[in-house]
């Protein structure tokens, strides 16, 4: 399907869109270089960041490479600094954090181990290191003022104590940490136990946040004021606007992979400051450790869905026992649309929904989600997998047939109203935001694809070829937000 196309801004300035549909084979090198650098980070030491794991083939869980019975020395540098970070594709803000990277490098360690680690503070401001869930010496335990003096800008502290007890631990700012949190500063801490009580296929870590965009590394430093939503409220703005899983939104945020049989956990640290009530579909779930202790075999509470308050952990154990691709969310819709999903995807298992046909299930990615990245290698492997687009995908429903050559089409939240149109060659066909959410358009062939839209903003195609354009909103297609543009 080739056709002109020509994108106009709501502030009138014209886009080339006249690229042509994309080839599936460079919509996937596109989709591939993506999850990559979606998902890259910086490991420290024998760190590893099993969530990053989306390749499937390689292991998700890479265990402690120490014999069990010797503790060691463990040494770790911890460099605060601000960086530009990706939420998703076409949403980058300015971040403060550990190593570059939010949530900071998963630090793994074993019950016992001496812990060394490097704070280097290349902030503006002052800050410090808590060691959330570990009982370590008042003077190493990271609070400003109470325990420690704040680490100036420029300078250093070594922070040393023993790994105790075992567990899903974290660490984060305690300097001014009602900005400093939530601006990046923490990361996971694993505590891995001397004797495993449980052991697994597949280990997974997802850091729930809050992100608010008018909290920024200005604002924090004092350089300009609270926006007007944060001012609305003393003590900042309650809801969010974004809703981050490892420090990523929507697509961006790395999926859940596992092998029919495997038993996996799923370490869930709450580092923001709303309660999250995360859910995963077709699967109970056992709680078998709160705030990282083990909970007695026998005595797990068997859940699907559970509340998890701020600064609290939960780890859940599933059994891959109903094969598919499954949503994991949380369950406070409005988090959910904002960015707070992911998936759990089986090897070899694809939606049996209309998602299927703009869904990668090897990358776990849909259609637009490469907007920032660049062509790389032929992935042919990938592309034998790749459900082609379809002309005759079935929707939920079909509007009417507008005439002439101008139609709107109005976005809802979540959801194209109307989802199926009909027009004529030469029709404009302009979206417009109606709702509160974030919504960008993605066609399936690539031959069509938006910015960001926020509320009241639009974005308009012109179709002069005949034929059937079927797209998704690249934030919610899983979630059915998809349409379809019929050209006669
Ligand atoms: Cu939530």
């Amino acid at each position: 399907m080739t056709s002109h196309l020509s994108a106009t801004w709501q502030d009138g300035a014209t886009i080339d869109l006249s690229l042509g549909p994309l080839s599936r084979r460079a919509a996937l090198r596109r989709l591939g270089d993506f999850s990559i650098v979606a998902t890259g980070g910086l490991s420290l030491g024998r760190a590893v960041r099993a969530a990053e794991a989306t390749d499937s083939t390689a292991p998700a869980y890479a265990p402690h490479s120490s014999p069990p019975g010797a503790p060691q020395l463990r040494e770790f540098t911890l460099t605060a600094q601000e960086f530009g970070w990706d939420l998703m594709p076409g949403t980058s803000v300015r971040a403060w954090g550990y190593d570059g990277q939010v949530p900071g490098p998963e630090l793994r360690v074993r019950e016992g181990d001496r812990v060394r680690v490097t704070l280097r503070n290349r902030l503006p401001v002052p800050t410090t290191i808590h060691w959330h869930g570990l009982n370590v010496p008042p003077a190493m335990d990271g609070p400003a003022g109470l325990n420690q003096a704040p680490v100036e800008p420029g300078a250093e502290f070594v922070y040393e104590f023993t790994a105790r007890p075992a567990g899903t631990r974290w660490y984060h700012s305690h300097a001014d940490p009602a900005l400093q949190v939530p601006l990046g500063l923490y990361g996971p801490l694993i505590v891995e136990p001397r004797v495993p009580l449980r052991t697994y296929d597949r280990e997974y870590t997802y850091i729930l946040q809050e992100w608010d965009l008018e909290l920024t590394p200005d604002v924090a430093t004092g350089g300009v004021p609270r926006g007007p939503g944060d001012r609305t409220m003393r003590g900042g703005e309650l809801g969010g606007d974004l809703f981050l899983l490892n420090g990523h939104s929507h697509g961006s945020i790395p999926p859940v992979r596992l092998a029919e049989g495997d038993r996996v956990l799923i370490r869930l640290i709450n580092a923001g400051h709303m309660p999250h009530a995360v859910h995963l579909h077709g699967h109970s779930f056992k709680i078998v450790a709160t705030d990282g202790n083990p909970v007695p075999l026998g005595m797990e509470w068997v859940k699907d869905t559970v509340l998890i308050g701020p600064a609290e952990r939960y780890d859940l154990e599933f059994v891959g026992d109903n094969p598919g691709v499954w949503m994991f969310h949380c369950h406070m819709e409005h988090h959910m649309a904002n960015g707070m999903m992911t998936l759990v995807i089986y090897d070899g298992a694809v939606p049996t929904g209309p998602a299927a046909a703009f869904f990668d299930a090897e990358s776990g990615t849909t259609v637009g989600d490469a907007e920032h990245s660049h062509e790389g290698t032929d992935s042919p492997e990938s592309e034998s997998t790749r459900p082609a687009p379809t002309p005759t995908t079935p929707l939920a429903t079909t509007g009417a047939a507008p005439a002439g050559n101008a139609v709107e089409v109005a976005m809802v939240d979540d959801r194209f109203e109307p989802n199926s149109i009909e027009v004529t060659a030469g029709t404009t066909v302009t979206w417009v935001n109606r709702g509160q959410d974030w919504h960008s358009l993605a066609a399936y062939d690539g031959s069509f694809e938006s910015r960001k839209l926020a509320t009241g903003e639009t974005f308009s195609v012109r179709f002069d070829e005949p034929g059937v354009y079927q797209y998704i909103c690249k934030h919610h297609g899983l979630q059915g937000m998809m349409g379809r543009v019929t050209v006669a």
